[in-house]
């Protein structure tokens, strides 16, 4: 048996976000996000709505706590904008502030840091009148709230992201429309990915001013740069390379999803913003995706051959994929530091009596904590890893239908109850090592 030790200093932690968990809807003055909007117009697969997920807006020292008891040294939760710019402009609501404030405090009490998000994809809803993230305006909304918050808690929090998963907001929320605002607009996506980008680079500064401190034929392989282009790059490289991709450009405007074969929406100086240097890279990894191409060339799913069966997202589990991704975008990229933003496993209630036996999670957990090392392993600058979820909550359009959590919530009652994967990667954090045989489920 091999033990994976990790590096003095590593950060372990665990990851939320906002919508997922808060609950409150009209508490203290919040705001309806589009998410709340996207629940009322009916949209969500179990028909459910995040009005109360798992109430953390009152339990949250409680959530501290199962925090302090797991031993992360590090939480990555998102602020509510909603709760913070309830109409999506005008001054700050100083309630929803206090909150995050309190919270803030609790955990670094606990000896616990805080990584912020400011955007994990709950917008307030008036923003959409202007055109939501297809809007500019959107922009100077963004950067007020980021400067809000980070005014407020940026003496003691030292980590901010600006956008999570910023792909998902464009092309599922405009493109695809099966995420809120529900937009089929693929013209409509890319101002978004732009305002999205802009956002970002025009926030860092007000940010940091607060803050202290399978071999493929050639015609596959054609796809999957085409995929990776739109999916990966088109976000990586205007951020480490100040431009967007040129050969992604082109695929764009053969779709004519450019207007007027151009992207007018990209004014002077943009480029620049958005290029702004970044002190760590965050990676969500979750699956691998296989494409080959499809009648025009463009891509479309390939089929997989899975090792084991399907998550309940229907996603293959494939650990090596995340040391192969940390591994290049350190070649291509260079950033100063990564950190493992998400990784996680969906799961089929536990049908035990307790309903807390989760060995698959367990072998997911170790399996790509191990991918993670490897990683380490090649010289990759990775400084931490912060698994999704703490705890089951809403998955946005699939509602509770998905379980995330390292702790079982009871959608009823809200009780939370540690399942075995939690206590497993207790251990794993009290080590700061991994052993290859440790929890096999196999
Ligand atoms: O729950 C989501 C999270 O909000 C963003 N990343 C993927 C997770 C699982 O789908």
């Amino acid at each position: 048996m091999a033990t994976h030790r990790f590096p003095e200093g590593f950060v372990w932690g665990v990851a939320t976000s906002a919508q997922q968990i808060e609950g409150s809807r009209n508490a203290d003055g919040r705001g309806d996000s589009v998410w709340d909007s996207y629940a009322l117009e009916g949209r969500i697969e179990d028909g459910s709505n995040p009005f109360r997920a798992c109430d953390h807006y009152n339990r949250w020292q409680d959530d501290v706590e199962l925090m302090s008891w797991l031993g992360v040294g590090a939480y990555r939760f998102s602020t509510s904008w909603s709760r913070i710019m309830p109409g999506g402009t005008g001054p700050p609501n100083a309630a929803g502030l206090d909150f995050y404030d309190a919270l803030v405090d609790g955990l670094l009490a606990a000896g616990i840091e805080p990584y912020i998000t400011l955007n994990h994809w709950d917008m307030p809803a008036e923003l959409l009148e202007p055109g939501g993230w297809a809007s500019r305006e959107t922009v100077g909304a963004f950067v007020e709230y980021a400067r809000a918050v980070s005014e407020r808690l940026g003496d003691r929090v030292r980590h901010w992201a600006t956008h999570n998963e910023p792909w998902c907001v464009a092309t599922l929320g405009y493109e695809e429309g099966c995420h809120a605002p529900g937009h089929t607009d693929p013209a409509a996506a890319l101002r978004a990915a732009h305002h999205l980008l802009l956002s970002h680079g025009l926030s860092v500064d007000a940010i940091r001013g607060n803050a202290r401190d399978a071999k493929c034929a050639d015609e596959d392989r054609e796809a999957a740069r085409r995929f990776d282009g739109f999916f990966n790059r088109w976000y990586l490289d205007p951020v480490f390379r100040g431009e967007y991709p040129f050969d992604a450009l082109e695929d764009r405007a053969r779709r004519g999803h450019l207007e007027n074969g151009r992207m007018p929406f990209v004014e002077d100086g943009d480029m620049a913003a958005i290029g702004v240097p970044i002190d760590f890279l965050g990676v969500n990894y979750y699956s691998r995706t296989a494409v080959k191409a499809g009648p025009d060339g463009d891509p479309v799913g390939a089929p997989l051959v899975p090792k084991e069966e399907l998550t309940e997202m229907g996603w293959e589990i494939y650990p090596e994929g995340l040391t192969d991704i940390l591994v290049r975008v350190t070649a291509d990229y260079g950033p100063e530091a990564i950190f493992v933003t998400e990784n996680g496993i969906a799961l089929p209630e536990e049908s035990d009596e307790e309903g807390l036996a989760d060995p698959r999670r367990v072998s997911f957990l170790r399996d790509h904590l191990i991918a993670a090392h490897r990683a380490l392993e090649a010289d990759v600058p990775l400084k931490g890893y912060f698994h999704w979820s703490l705890m089951d909550n809403f998955e946005w359009g699939h509602g509770y239908t998905k379980r995330f959590g390292l702790v079982r919530v009871d959608f009823g009652t809200c009780e939370r109850r540690p399942k075995e994967s939690a206590r497993w990667y207790r251990e794993a954090i009290a080590a700061n090592a991994v052993d290859d045989a440790s929890g096999d489920a196999r």
